[in-house]
């Protein structure tokens, strides 16, 4: 089975599935009082995510969400690299950095960061070069369009065999830019330029991307495919969220993104059990 391997010697065992942990670090995210404040909260909730089962912690700066204004460099830097220090110092968990930006991913891995989450599958100016020489663990999604505009009116002819060959097309001009295969970790894109009924299609037939060799990772917690279809809010769509994330656990996803860890680690110990049988009885 595939495992993961990180430059300080640690690794991640994809023989089962892990959980990462959201933490936005948007203005909006952790608004109360000033920036140690900020920084202290920041760090309190990843540790949190930590002791409720979370392996990796996903650190962004930049909003994604449909619609969101773009993020300018330095800010994104001031909003990201204090809370990989913040975190590294206080412990030596797995850290994502979320971001689409070369010059950021080069800080935020000499931070301390070992993972690359990038929506836009290092296409932006500089980032597949800087993946490549920083040797670490990329995750590629695919989004049609941008986040901006994204979800105005997507469309596809053959929507898997159009992701299928985006991962193609990806893994290549990674590999020929260095990056090593045992790196790249593949997502589908879960409401990055996807209609209702393309997500759902999605989740469906997410087992036709492991063919590729590559860990699959999936991220649907809260999302409007559930938000949308049963008429909830945000902070309603736990229900709906640990579907999402059970299904993509038995369609071969081996990192789930998610906000709710605790519920979602419930999820991924019942699977385990019924994969596995109890140990240890
Ligand atoms: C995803 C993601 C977001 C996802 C990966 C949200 C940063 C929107 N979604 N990264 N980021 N996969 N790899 O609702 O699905 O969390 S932001």
């Amino acid at each position: 089975m595939s495992i993961i391997k990180f430059s300080n010697g640690k690794a991640l065992d994809l023989s089962r599935p892990h959980i990462m942990g959201i933490l936005n670090v948007t203005p909006d995210s952790f608004s109360d009082g000033g920036q140690n404040n900020q920084l202290d909260s920041a760090v309190k909730a990843a540790l949190e995510m930590l002791k409720q089962g979370a392996t990796i912690i996903d650190i962004g700066g930049e909003s994604t969400r449909p619609g969101a204004p773009d993020v300018a460099l330095a800010e994104e830097l001031a909003r990201v690299i204090p809370v990989i220090r913040a975190i590294r110092a206080v412990s030596d968990c797995v850290v994502s950095i979320d971001t689409s930006k070369a010059e950021v991913m080069r800080q935020a891995i000499a931070a301390g960061a070992n993972i690359i989450n990038d929506v836009r599958a290092l296409q932006e100016p500089g980032a597949l070069e800087v993946a490549a020489q920083l040797n670490v663990p990329v995750c590629l999604m695919h989004m049609q369009g941008q986040p901006r505009t994204m979800q105005h009116a997507p469309h596809y002819d053959d929507m898997l065999s159009e992701i299928k060959q985006f991962f193609i097309s990806r893994i290549e001009d990674c590999t020929n830019a260095g990056i090593a295969q045992e790196n790249i970790i593949l997502d589908p894109g879960f409401g990055f330029g996807k209609t209702l009924d393309h997500n759902y299609q999605l989740l469906k037939h997410m087992d036709a991307f492991s063919e590729l060799g590559c860990p699959i990772l999936a991220g649907l917690s809260r999302k409007s495919m559930f938000g949308n279809l049963l008429n909830r809010q945000t902070d309603e769509r736990l229900a709906a969220s640990l579907a999402g994330a059970l299904i993509a656990v038995q369609k071969g996803a081996t990192i789930i993104r998610v906000h709710d860890v605790t519920e979602t680690n419930d999820v991924i110990k019942v699977w385990l059990a019924c994969e596995q049988g109890i140990i240890n009885e």
